[in-house]
């Protein structure tokens, strides 16, 4: 059996990565699905859906709206609304079809060796709703409604309106070492003072926020949920508190700011992946200005591609841009909003499927990946083109990477990867040593694969990386860290899920403070269990504190003000 489930899955999915295995349980716990859990029905006197292919096996109506839920939850981010395929492969009904149901209930239940966890095994899904699915990917994908000016004027709420807002800022709290910290299952961030390690407050937010951004001027708080939900959060209230909100679309993960000289906190930038868009917004209000849509034409083939999400965004501090990178159609647009009714944008051919990155050290070089064709494409912002496209490991995945001045090859940045053990350094001085120049220099052998992030910073000569989708228990507590002043000598690796005292959890996303001597790490339990924030001091490697509380639920993304505002990583 387990042959057949391997033969079939490197035949099929051998690509399909999915992180969604982390997806809110709960949703799926609807009336509907108890009464999925109750068994196989006769269908007498069911509503059935009326499916426009004939081949497509029968369902309920409940049926596929539980199947809707699910795919949305749990498999859209990786496969697309439309499941074209992305970070994980296309499931186009067809294709579906010819595989049938029982092998399909079978790649669901027990994963694939790409990387797709097994939401049977892991208790993520039941027999039924496994079975549900099965059949549910054999349909055409259903296409969710569009959302544009309309729909965003409707959901916005300015709550505190800018002249209510104070003028100083009426708290003591040291906001430079402020720590945003999403908390993924109950849809809130909680904001930890780095000082006193003192929650200070927590935020509702939009579903399983994804990431929180800094304005320039460190004032205001911007998060993204996976619901498309913004919320712009004031740090210097005497709590702080959110003061405005907009719906940017139904499946969204990134948000920047204007950080350009002259346009400090004016605009704010958001992405969707539904409908595939960006839209830029009033910084201080979130009024939305102007959507753009991003369908159009693959840079390699020249196919259109219905779906191009919006991946990762980076505000740029040498020009007034904002870097886009566009996921399916493998193009990074440089949008000047200078003059945002004449909006003029340049068009760079990347590569596919673009996800994550950050900048290099000078700022100037943006450093995206590709995960699916093992490349980080290297955009330099000055010049506005490609700089080059650098073959790394397996499905590089770096957060927004992190860079240090190697020992023998000069500035560097770095990426860990999912598919394999490895970090590759790139070179990024091509004045200084153009021989190194976007080409790996080192590699660095990190505990395990399945990592997501790593960091180091300015002041230290540590670098930190995890490895949370390993699928070995002991790996996935566990980081390794570098010495950057010795790269040949092996990590040490530290379990850090045993110092919070927690068994069952994974441990993600090292994020230094504002002076670069501690770092941060989440030790993320499943949503009804315990987790913990664990604060390491850097130079010593010990535990300095472990940050405990019951409404610390599922911590994931950590984001330092300062870090974060000043993109230092
Ligand atoms: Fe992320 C960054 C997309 C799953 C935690 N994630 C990003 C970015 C994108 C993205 C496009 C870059 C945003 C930017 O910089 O503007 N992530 C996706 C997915 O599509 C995917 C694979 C599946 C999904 O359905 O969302 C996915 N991501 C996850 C998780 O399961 C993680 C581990 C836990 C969680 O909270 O959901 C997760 N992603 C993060 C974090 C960042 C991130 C913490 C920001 C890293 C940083 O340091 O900037």
């Amino acid at each position: 059996m387990k042959h057949l489930v391997k033969g079939l899955a490197l035949a099929v999915l051998p690509l399909a990565v999915s992180m969604a295995w982390a997806a809110d349980a709960s949703k799926t716990n609807t009336p509907t699905t108890t009464y999925l859990q109750g068994g196989g029905s006769t269908l007498a006197g069911v509503e059935m859906f009326q499916s426009n292919d004939p081949d497509a096996p029968p369902m309920t109506k409940a049926e596929f709206d539980t199947g809707r839920q699910v795919y949305f939850d749990r498999c859209a981010g990786c496969h697309g609304v439309l499941r074209k395929g992305a970070t994980g492969k296309p499931l186009l009904p067809k294709a579906m079809q010819k595989l049938g149901t029982e092998s399909l209930k079978i790649f669901i239940n027990y994963g694939t060796p790409g990387g797709m966890p097994g939401f049977g095994t892991a208790n993520e899904m039941t027999e039924k709703e496994i079975e549900v699915m099965a059949r549910y990917i054999q349909q055409p994908p259903p296409q969710p409604p569009e959302w544009g000016m309309k729909e965003m004027k409707a959901s916005w709420k300015v709550l505190i309106p800018v002249d209510k807002r104070p003028k100083k800022k009426m708290n003591n709290i040291n906001i430079d070492n402020v720590f945003s910290v999403t908390l993924r299952d109950t849809g809130e961030v909680a904001l930890i003072d780095g000082d006193t390690k003192k929650i200070v407050a927590f935020l509702k937010t939009g579903f399983a926020v994804h990431i929180s951004r800094l304005s320039k001027s460190g004032r205001y708080l911007y998060t993204t949920g996976r619901d498309g939900l913004i919320n712009l959060i004031d740090l210097w209230m005497e709590t702080p508190a959110t003061v405005a909100t907009i719906r940017t679309g139904s499946d969204a993960r990134s948000i920047d700011t204007s950080k350009f000289k002259g346009y400090e906190d004016k605009y704010a930038i958001a992405g969707t992946y539904w409908p595939p868009a960006y839209v830029l917004m009033d910084g201080f209000t979130l009024e939305p200005l102007k959507i753009m849509s991003t369908r159009g034409y693959t840079y390699d083939e020249q196919e259109y591609h219905p779906e191009p999400r919006v991946a990762s965004i980076v505000s740029s501090h040498i020009k007034p841009e904002f870097v886009v990178n566009v996921k399916e159609t493998g193009k990074v647009l440089l949008v000047d909003y200078s003059d945002i009714k004449n909006l003029k944008t340049t068009e760079i051919e990347a590569e596919r499927f673009l996800h994550d990155g950050g900048w290099d050290a000078s700022k100037r070089y943006f450093m995206v990946a590709a995960n699916m064709r093992d490349t980080v494409s290297v955009v330099d912002t000055k010049e506005g083109k490609l700089a080059a496209n650098v073959k790394v490991g397996t499905k590089p995945h770096p957060g927004r990477g992190t860079n240090w001045v190697d020992v023998k090859y000069g500035p560097v940045w770095a990426t860990g990867h999912l598919g394999d053990d490895r970090i590759a350094e790139i070179g990024t001085d091509p004045k200084k040593h153009p021989k190194e120049a976007w080409k790996v220099v080192r590699w660095l052998k990190n505990h395990g694969s399945g990592s997501l992030f790593l960091k180091t910073h300015p002041k230290s000569h540590h670098l930190w990386s995890d490895a949370p989708l390993n699928p070995d228990l002991e790996t996935r507590q566990s980081v390794s860290v570098f010495d950057l002043k010795h790269p040949e000598k092996p990590a040490t690796v530290i379990n850090i899920a045993k110092i919070a005292g927690i068994a069952e959890a994974r441990v993600a996303h090292p994020e230094y403070n504002a002076n670069g001597d501690e770092v941060w790490l989440s030790v993320w339990g499943p949503k009804d269990k315990e987790s913990a924030i664990v604060v390491m001091d850097d130079k010593t490697m010990k535990v300095k504190t472990v940050i405990k509380d019951k409404r610390l639920i599922t911590p994931t993304g950590k984001f330092n003000v300062h870090n974060t505002q000043y993109d230092v990583y």
